[in-house]
């Protein structure tokens, strides 16, 4: 797959994936995308009826929006962003298609999570079975729950549910996410990582895409949930990509 090639990574980029488990990329999104997707996040959260019972960990308190991926056009660059793309394709090993496109925002005061791993399967193995994309849609720092990432815990063979006492708890060497809005941070699916709580006045908007091994399973399966106007107007390499 010619634009998924490794050469739209730099050195330092994939040294980073591969020693630390994630990477930052800058400057994805422009400003003008950026407020494109929070306009649409919110009105759909506004407007469209929560499923909790899709929801892997209920949390009420965070604006939730799922299956993204038939929220618009704006949308569209969370599956074909060459950069991004590549260095998923990096952290799978080659054998990649899409997963599932949502929205964790957390409001004021909420947001905290325990830390956890977004793909336990092949835990131990080169190459997690799932690989998380986070982009973010504002500036993100402590303030208002920069996420937590611990590098390095990819190649620990460990999950933090498992050996930590209290995973809620900050661990040594952890770091929060620093990142200006338009960023995308693209971690690996044994990367032990967490939300954390939201100490601002505003709502922390982000946008998840998410991408797995060829034999895993979509969440929902795409080809049984995609609108025919998004399949209308996909390229054939989305089409690979959705696995429709
Ligand atoms: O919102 C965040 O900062 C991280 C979200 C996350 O890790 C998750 O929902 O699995």
């Amino acid at each position: 797959m010619a634009s998924h090639h490794n050469d739209r990574l730099t050195d330092d980029e994939r040294h980073r994936l591969d020693n630390d488990g994630f990477v930052i990329l800058h400057d994805v999104l422009s400003s003008k995308q950026v407020g494109a997707i929070v306009e649409r996040i919110q009105q759909l959260a506004e407007t469209a009826e929560r499923d909790y019972s899709r929801e892997a960990v209920i949390e009420p308190e965070m604006i939730k929006v799922l299956d993204l991926i038939n929220g618009g056009e704006v949308f569209d660059v969370g599956y074909t962003h060459p950069r991004v793309l590549a260095a998923v394709n990096h952290v799978l090993g080659g054998d990649m298609k899409f997963h599932s496109m949502g929205s964790r925002s957390a409001t004021p005061g909420y947001g905290h999570q325990a830390l956890h791993l977004d793909f336990g399967r092949d835990l131990g193995r080169p190459h997690p079975a799932g690989c998380n994309t986070l982009w973010t849609l504002v500036d993100f720092g402590c303030h208002n729950g920069g996420t937590r990432l611990v590098p390095g815990s990819h190649t620990s063979g460990q999950n933090p549910r498992e050996v930590l006492d209290d995973p809620k708890a900050d661990v040594p060497g952890e770091i929060r996410l620093e990142a200006p809005a338009g960023s995308v941070v693209v971690f690996g699916g044994h990367t032990w990582h967490g939300g954390a709580q939201n100490l601002s006045d505003d709502v922390r908007w982000t946008l998840l895409t998410a991408f797995c091994k060829r034999d895993h399973l979509q969440d929902p399966p795409v080809a049984e949930m995609i609108d025919d106007n998004v399949r209308a107007r996909l390229s054939e390499e989305s089409h690979r990509l959705l696995y429709l």
